[in-house]
């Protein structure tokens, strides 16, 4: 069992893994929007951010109560499993981990889910360490709906599908489970530098 304690993050260091351009990539200046649905339009007043741990651990946050929290920025380069990169890219967002603070853990695999219905399968520790933020500023100002606001995941060093847009939850479970692509046939770490890009890979 683990318990996330504040301060429990903090590498001075805090990138975006590996530098460089994943075989199979290439890099483009523009920021292509890929929805698997229509862009749902999610009001402030509305908004909600719930994490469900275990032994039925739950917490949520308003958008006020979110945004009070310490949010640091990260430079992170894209990489989409449609062979298009965008090096460089700056957000503003919370840590993973900082979400975590005080809970108790057991499960290693967390399920991360949208308005709209999308969901994403990772193991938890790939959202920790500086490696994965909810990001609500892209270049210094609110992310667009189409890119995922008010706020989205960001998991830079796995292809950019495992980034949920419209983030709505993080549920944790002891049993991983395949999200809306990864149960679509692509793959279910989806690793750039591996062109871990379909189940087969
Ligand atoms: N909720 C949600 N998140 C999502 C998607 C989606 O369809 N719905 N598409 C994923 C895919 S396949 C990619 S490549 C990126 C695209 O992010 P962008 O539209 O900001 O470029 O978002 C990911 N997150
Ligand atoms: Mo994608």
């Amino acid at each position: 069992m683990t318990v996330f304690s504040p301060g429990f993050s903090g590498r001075p260091d805090r990138g975006a893994g590996k530098s460089g351009i994943p075989p199979g990539q290439y890099v483009t200046r523009e920021f292509p929007v890929l929805s698997a649905g229509p862009t749902p339009l999610i009001s402030l007043d509305a908004w909600r951010l719930e994490l469900k741990g275990d032994r039925g651990f739950a917490r949520s946050w308003t958008w006020d109560e979110f945004r009070a929290l310490d949010a640091e920025e990260v430079t992170a380069d894209l990489h989409c499993v449609t062979r298009w990169s965008k090096l460089g890219t700056r957000w503003t967002g919370l840590p993973v981990e900082a979400l975590l603070a005080e809970m108790e853990v057991d499960s290693e695999f967390v399920i991360a889910s949208s308005y709209g219905g999308y969901t994403t399968n990772l193991p938890l520790v790939d959202l920790l360490d500086g490696k994965a933020w909810v990001v609500f500023e892209y270049e210094g100002r609110a992310i667009e709906p189409e890119h995922g606001g008010p706020a989205r995941l960001l998991v830079p060093h796995l292809y950019l599908w495992k980034s949920a847009k419209w983030l709505r939850g993080l549920r944790l479970q002891a049993r991983d489970e395949p999200g809306f692509w990864e149960a679509l046939g692509y793959h279910n770490y989806g690793d750039p530098w591996r062109e871990q890009r379909h189940w087969r890979d």
